[in-house]
């Protein structure tokens, strides 16, 4: 039977994690969290000082996911998107939060200074969402609000409708 893949990205602390999980287990698909993949594996190519974070290197995370990726049924979770093979993605969805949460999210998760300014400010210029119609086809680019749990429960149940819909017409 064949399966979507579905990418899900947007500003650090949009929700994404929390959505992703949980769809993977409503829909019955692999979750992988690309941060948490290349803390496991060390795929990393140096170290940012300004960010004081390891820099991802793009080339092993693909090489590292590519068997999976052409299987499908995986829900993929990252922070950016544009180094990703266009093929590998079904449909893209952008989390997009507004400021007052994000920041309150992102100061408990103990980001301050620069790097909390600087992922507000990406959130604001919607950067990621640029940078995702860029990479993908438009009509395939969604961005979904992620504000409260009420918008959480929506989601799920937009992309779930999605989903089944998707494996109707390609089953
Ligand atoms: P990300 O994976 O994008 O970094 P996350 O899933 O870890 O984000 O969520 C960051 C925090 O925000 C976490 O404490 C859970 C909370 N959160 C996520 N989605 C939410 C929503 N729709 N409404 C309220 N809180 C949410």
């Amino acid at each position: 039977m064949r399966r979507p893949n579905i990418l899900l990205t947007g500003t650090p602390g949009v929700g994404k994690t929390t959505l992703g999980k949980e769809l993977a287990t409503r829909v019955g698909v692999t979750y992988i969290n690309v941060g948490d993949l290349a803390k496991e594996g060390e795929l990393y190519e140096g170290f940012d000082e300004e960010y004081e974070c390891p820099i991802l290197d793009e080339d092993r995370v693909i090489d590292e996911l590519e068997d999976k990726m052409s299987e499908g049924g995986v829900i993929v979770d990252y922070h950016g998107c544009d180094f990703f093979p266009e093929r590998w993605f079904h449909i893209v969805f952008v989390l997009r939060t507004e400021n007052s949460f994000l920041y309150d999210r992102l100061e408990s998760r103990g980001y301050k200074g620069k790097k909390l300014q600087d992922n507000i400010q990406c959130e604001i210029f919607q950067t990621i969402y640029e940078e995702a119609m860029s990479s993908y086809k438009e009509e395939i680019v969604h961005q979904l609000p992620s504000n409260t749990p009420e918008d959480l429960e929506r989601n799920l149940d937009q992309i779930i409708q999605w989903f089944e819909q998707w494996m109707k017409d390609n089953n």
